[in-house]
Order: structure tokens, then C-alpha cells, then sequence
């Protein structure tokens, strides 16, 4: 690492920690796990070269049972996860009158984090990128302690109670008979579960939507999804949302794209994220906040901050940009940090407070709970990647993997043996200060029930308002997927179930949907109340990164004009793109002037849905054989279908001629690169002149 600024961060407090906790093995000699030196780790001891296997082989039982036990239980939801360090640093001090929290409030503090990616309905070795909700937990290391922000890239969740999530997790995961399907929401059990609790529309219509198949963890939203609280040094709170926005705009796959990665890569997005760490391209995240004052907790229409099936629009309460994130190092070692973090909702610091949503608190039990079996005791915060930095010191001992040696002989308090240590240092106080967590003295009164509030009533007007404010293009997407997933569920009676749901959000949507499906077309449901939020649409969001981190492939044969693939190349990695030159076979090819031009890959071993771009390469003789060669000719053919920019240079135009593609001609234009919009809207395929290389705007929309 060289700057300044990736300098701070090696030095931080966090990887300090983490030093102590990595092993390097270079030049090492190989021991038991006593310590002690072996002669030879390939064969068994034995009585004679062809006698039988001797019990005293310690080396032998120690290896083979240590295997055994190499795999911890997956996690029940979010099994499948990818991860990575960085830092979080916020802009100025301006959320001081809200939160004594410092890492918010100090622009001078760096916060390490370790953030994870998941999907939610596959195991641990499932695909990258089915329809499905996206985790997005991070973990704070504070100076006062942990805190984890465990959200979703969607800002709702399907229930509003927790006491229903064992039903919605049976339902989603594969069905109980056959475990099947695996990764995928588009099977008889969730369809029967959802239908049957109209709460779960909302949610269901943005996991229609292609934020359920982001292109990347890079493009991604993260959401806190419950209302949470600041707390300030006078006990004042105000009610707080988080909202994780990338800074490369938020960007997804098409449905087509997201299944034959499946199959193509399916680390698609962890490749992505690690790869893009490696080649210096790190994800960046803007942390902002809705924050609403205690008194206008009733102040909303329809609202209740308490029902976490509910967005508050961005129009009725903007988002205040407080920091940002970047994710600049990935983990050294997969079990040890990624599968082995262990985020719980319940680790707050002082200045965060929870509000009384019921989906939230049924989470501030399970967190805890399910890290005692997957991590095998109550000591896990003691393991590195969970360890705060700040200092931990109380009476909870022994139990489990114990790492710590605690010394004295009081273990309990109040002690005198002890001298009163640990003391209690907040005694008295009636708000938090920045190292004392004091909780916010909510009043609260009611009669004990299991009873649902009337304000979480409403469960289709957000639906509707999300379906308003999509571009034609994404509601086509949104009524596609219904169409897919209900044309796998088999019980005719759960299609019919949905579309009378859909009817209540949108008539016309309801009716499309039911085209699709085999169901008779409704009589117009509930009237659409026409209300929009320009906000949630991902159009809104086109980010601002350009072609950096953006994936182009060049498709080049012998013979071709490597002057052409050059400039493109050099101006691409120029704006930090990753460029991959692609031949009919690995090694080079030879090139119109006689050299060659080497090649990163053979273009049968990857595809065209692994790239955001395809160009292809001049010269006569290199246009001859690409348009003989059926793997190219498929290349620019899928590309096209998913809407994606085609470079063409020179006579490379001869390929996209002969994939039937229809043409744009823009080769005498240089400045004035085309978004893929404009491709799009001219339905054509847009060529360019050599030097007329895609600035940042022609990515912008690559993937919406
Ligand atoms: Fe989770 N969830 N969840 N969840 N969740 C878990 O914790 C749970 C919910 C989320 O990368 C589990 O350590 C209940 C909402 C993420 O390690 C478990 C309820 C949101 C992750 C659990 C919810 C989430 C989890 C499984 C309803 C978005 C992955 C393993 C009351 C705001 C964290 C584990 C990681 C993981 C329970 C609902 C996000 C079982 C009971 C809402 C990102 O404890």
C-alpha cells in the first residue's frame, strides 16, 4: 500500500489487532498442533510397508480428526456471504446535536468495518446470483465498542412481526421433502406462505424487481430497514433510518443475464468484490440518514416508523449525507473472518437506541442465540474478526474456547477482594455519554396482548408506490419476474391467490401478470392512488464512477488491426476499467501488421453475461474468422439481447452483421459517446471510431 491514506488504515486499530491473530506459514517447518516437528505427513505408520495401520500414529489421528471438524453449522438465513474491511469516516460533526456516538460525529476518526455481503435463501456453496434479498451487515469497531449495522439492500422486510420468521424462512428455503429449490424463491411453498399474508406485498414487489439480481456488491443499496434512534448527551432521541448508498450508482443484472451467471460464474459477485479490492477499485458507500424528530413520530399518513414493511418516502423525509465508507482490503482468510463473523442487531454503542418495532426485537434475541451453536460457545466475540477494540472487561468467563486468561480472584460484583474492579463507571447517569451506554427512558404503558397496532393495517399502499415510481423498463422487469416465479408454482389456486393481491396494488399489473400465467384477467381491484417517489426508481441513482471498475471484453482473431485494440484498451484502463482481450483460443494472436497481441482468455471459457461491455476488433482477415466462429458470433448476440454497449471498430461491424443485429452507425463521431439508452432506444448497436473510446458516461446505465 503506498498512500497516506491507505497507510492509516494498515495502521488501524483493528488490523493492529488482527496482526496478533495472523499466522504466516512462509518458510515455516510443518508441526503437529503440539508444536511438534514431523518426519513425514504422507504416510500412515505401519507395521511393515504392507502391515496394518498402528493407533500410536499421532500424527495420523490428530490430521484426519481435525478434518472432521473442519465445518461449523451454515448460518439458518444469509449462509452464503462474502466479505471485506475498510473503514467508514464521517463528513463533520453536523449529527452532534443527535448522537454522542464519536465514530458519526468526528470527521478525523476512521472506523474500521468489516462488512458482508449475502444472499438469504441458498446454503453456504449456492450461486452468487439468484432472485433474492441481499444482506449487507457491518460491523463497526468503534473506540466505544461494536456496532453492527445488520441490513438488507431492500429498505423493507416481508413481516412485520418477528414471531413469523421461522414461517417465512420454512416457506422461502427449499421445500422440506426434497430440499428443492436450491437459491430461488420461484417454488410452491413461498408463493402458498406470502399469499397468505398480504404484510409481505411491499417486499415481495421490490424482490420482484432487478434489485433482487444486483450486478454487483459495488452497485448495491444497504438499508438499516428499522426505525432506529439517536440518542444526544441531554437523552434526547430522534428517530433515525440508515440508507448505505454506493457511490457507483446502483446497477443490476437483467433476469436472463443473473441465470446463466448461475452457470458461467457463480461467484459472480464475490469475484467482483474481490477482485475489484485486488485491482484498487474499492467499493464506496455514502452513509446517509432520515432522521425524524420524536415529536412527529404520528406525523406521516399511513406510516407507522414502528412497521418495517414501510418506507418513509425520500420526499417526505430527505436523506442527510453523514460519511463515507470504503471497502479497501479483502479478508486474509475466508473461515476465519467471513464465516466466522458474527453480527447481532443487539450490539449498539452508546448514542444508538432501538425503537419498538417487533420485527426488531424479535432480532435482538436471535442474533445472539444462533452464534452460540454456529460458533460453538458463548466466547465468539472473543474471536479475532469479532473482537472489539475496545477494551472488554467483566466477570462473563469460562465457558467454551475461552482465549483469555483472567486473572485475579474476584468474578463477581459488587467485590472488595477485587478493589471494586471492573467498576461500574456510568453509575447514575441518566443520559449516555460517548463511553457509557445509558438506555433512552422510553416511556411505555399498555395492557399485554398479541395484538397487532391498527396503523400496520395498510399492507398495499407502499406497493403501489413503488410500482408508480418504476420506468417502463423496470415495471416490464417487475411483471416478467411475477410471470416466472408464479409459472413455477404448480397449484393453480396460489397463481389466482397473487394476482388478486396484485390487483390491489395495480390493476394493469395484475392483469399482465395474469396473462402470463393462464389466469382469468381481474375485475379492476382497488383504485391505483396515482402517488409516486421518484427516489426509489434506479434511474434516480446512475452513480458516478463512469467505465472504473466496469468489465470490457475485446474479441480479437489472427489478423487483426491491433493499432484499433490498443487505443480502445489504453483509454478504457485509463478510466480503470478491467479489460479483457478475448481470442478463439489462450496464448495470442497474430496481428494485420505481422506482431502479435496477446490474449487474457479464450472466449469458451467465459461469456458475454460476464462483461458490462463487448467490443470487437478490426482487420480484414481477424472480421473473416470471428464471423465463421459461432462462439463470437453468440458472444455479441447475447450481448445485444442484454442491452449492453457493443464497440465495434473498423470492419469488426462484419460480426454484428452477421449475428442479425440491427446497426447504429456512429463511427464519424468521436466527443459524443452514446449511452446505452440511446443504443437501446435506436435499437441498434453502436460503433465507434478508434479513438472515440466510451467516456464515464456511456457506462453510466450499462446495467439497468
Ligand atoms: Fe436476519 N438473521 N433475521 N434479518 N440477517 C440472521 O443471524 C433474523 C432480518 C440479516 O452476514 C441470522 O448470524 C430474525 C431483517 C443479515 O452474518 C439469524 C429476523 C434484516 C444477516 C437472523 C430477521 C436481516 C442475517 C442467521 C426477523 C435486514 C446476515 C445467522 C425478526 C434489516 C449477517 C446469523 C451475516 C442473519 C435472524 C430479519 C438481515 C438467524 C429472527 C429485517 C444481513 O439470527
Amino acid at each position: 500500500m503506498s498512500t497516506d491514506e491507505d497507510l492509516d488504515i494498515e495502521l488501524d486499530d483493528k488490523q493492529l489487532q488482527l496482526d496478533l491473530a495472523r499466522v504466516d506459514k512462509t518458510g515455516t517447518a510443518l508441526t503437529t498442533d503440539q508444536g511438534i516437528g514431523v518426519d513425514d505427513t504422507d504416510n500412515t505408520l505401519r507395521a511393515g510397508p504392507r502391515g496394518p495401520s498402528l493407533l500410536e500414529d499421532f500424527h495420523l489421528r490428530e490430521k484426519i480428526m481435525r478434518f472432521d471438524h473442519e465445518r461449523i453449522p451454515e448460518r439458518v438465513v444469509h449462509a452464503r456471504g462474502s466479505a471485506a474491511h475498510g473503514y467508514f469516516q464521517p463528513y463533520d460533526a453536523a449529527l452532534a446535536q443527535y448522537t454522542v456516538a464519536p465514530f458519526l460525529t468526528d470527521p478525523d476518526t476512521r472506523t474500521p468495518v468489516f462488512v458482508r455481503f449475502s444472499t438469504v435463501q441458498g446454503s453456504r456453496g449456492s450461486t452468487d446470483t439468484p432472485r433474492d434479498v441481499r444482506g449487507f451487515a457491518t460491523k463497526f469497531y468503534t473506540a466505544q465498542g461494536n456496532f453492527d449495522l445488520v441490513g438488507n439492500n431492500m429498505p423493507v422486510f416481508f413481516i412485520q412481526d418477528g414471531i413469523k420468521f421461522p414461517d417465512l424462512v420454512h416457506a422461502l428455503k427449499p421445500e422440506p421433502h426434497h430440499e428443492m429449490p436450491q437459491a430461488a424463491s420461484a417454488h410452491d411453498t413461498f408463493w402458498d406462505f406470502v399469499t397468505l399474508q398480504p404484510e409481505t406485498m411491499h417486499h415481495l414487489i421490490w424482490l420482484m424487481s432487478d434489485r433482487a439480481i444486483p450486478r454487483s456488491y459495488r452497485t448495491m443499496q444497504g438499508f438499516g430497514v428499522h426505525t432506529f434512534r439517536l440518542v444526544n448527551a441531554e437523552g434526547r432521541s430522534t428517530f433515525v433510518k440508515f440508507h448505505w448508498t454506493p457511490v457507483a450508482g446502483v446497477h443490476s443484472l437483467v433476469w436472463d443475464e443473473a441465470q446463466k451467471i448461475s452457470g458461467k460464474d457463480p461467484d459472480f459477485n464475490r469475484r467482483d468484490l474481490w477482485e475489484s479490492i485486488e485491482g484498487g477499485v474499492f467499493p464506496e458507500y455514502e452513509l446517509g440518514l432520515q432522521l425524524i424528530a420524536e415529536s412527529d413520530e404520528f406525523a406521516f399518513d399511513e406510516i407507522d416508523l414502528l412497521d418495517s414493511t414501510k418506507i418513509v418516502p425520500e420526499e417526505a423525509v430527505p436523506i442527510t449525507p453523514v460519511g463515507r465508507m470504503v471497502l479497501d482490503r479483502n479478508p486474509d482468510n475466508f473461515f476465519a473472518e467471513t464465516e466466522q463473523v458474527a453480527f447481532c442487531i443487539g450490539n449498539v454503542v452508546p448514542g444508538i437506541d432501538f425503537t419498538d418495532d417487533p420485527l426488531l426485537h424479535a432480532r435482538l434475541f436471535s442474533y445472539l442465540d444462533t452464534q452460540l451453536t454456529r460458533l460453538g460457545g458463548p466466547n465468539f466475540p472473543q474471536i479475532p474478526i469479532n473482537r472489539p477494540v475496545a477494551p472488554v472487561r467483566n466477570h462473563q468467563q469460562d465457558g467454551f474456547h475461552q482465549d483469555d486468561i483472567p486473572l485475579g480472584q474476584a468474578n463477581y460484583h459488587p467485590n472488595s477482594l477485587g478493589g471494586g474492579c471492573p467498576f461500574v463507571p456510568g453509575a447514575g447517569l441518566t443520559a449516555p455519554d460517548q463511553n457509557t451506554y445509558v438506555h433512552f427512558r422510553e416511556q411505555v404503558d399498555g395492557h399485554k396482548s398479541r395484538k397487532r397496532s391498527e396503523t400496520f393495517a395498510d399492507h398495499y399502499s407502499q406497493a403501489t408506490l413503488f410500482w408508480n415510481s418504476m420506468s417502463a423498463w423496470e415495471k416490464e422487469h417487475i411483471a416478467a419476474a411475477y410471470q416466472f416465479e408464479l409459472g413455477k408454482v404448480a397449484p393453480m389456486h396460489i397463481r389466482e391467490r397473487m394476482v388478486e393481491h396484485l390487483n390491489q396494488i395495480d390493476h394493469t399489473l395484475a392483469v399482465t401478470v395474469a396473462a402470463g400465467i393462464g389466469v382469468a384477467a381481474p375485475e379492476p381491484g382497488r383504485p391505483n392512488h396515482g402517488r409516486i417517489s421518484p427516489a426509489l426508481s434506479q434511474t434516480s441513482m446512475p452513480g458516478s464512477t463512469g467505465v472504473r471498475g466496469r468489465k470490457v471484453a475485446i474479441l480479437v482473431a489472427d489478423g487483426v488491426d491491433e493499432t484499433g485494440v490498443a487505443a480502445l484498451r489504453e483509454r478504457l484502463l485509463a478510466g480503470q476499467a478491467v479489460v479483457d482481450v478475448l481470442g478463439p483460443v489462450d496464448g495470442a494472436v497474430t496481428t494485420a501488421s505481422g506482431g502479435t497481441l496477446p490474449v487474457d482468455k479464450a472466449m469458451n471459457t467465459v461469456a458475454s453475461v460476464l462483461y458490462d461491455a463487448v467490443a470487437v476488433g478490426g482487420g480484414d482477415a481477424a472480421a473473416d474468422l470471428l464471423v465463421a466462429d459461432g462462439v463470437a458470433v453468440h458472444f455479441v448476440a447475447e450481448a445485444y439481447k442484454h442491452a449492453k454497449p457493443l464497440i465495434v471498430l473498423g470492419v469488426g461491424d462484419r460480426l454484428v452483421q452477421a449475428a442479425r443485429l440491427p446497426v447504429y452507425e456512429v463511427s464519424d463521431r468521436t466527443g459524443d459517446v452514446p449511452s446505452k439508452p440511446m443504443a437501446a432506444a435506436l435499437d441498434g448497436v453502436v460503433f465507434l471510431a478508434p479513438d472515440a473510446a466510451p467516456d464515464a458516461g456511456f457506462f453510466t446505465e450499462v446495467q439497468d
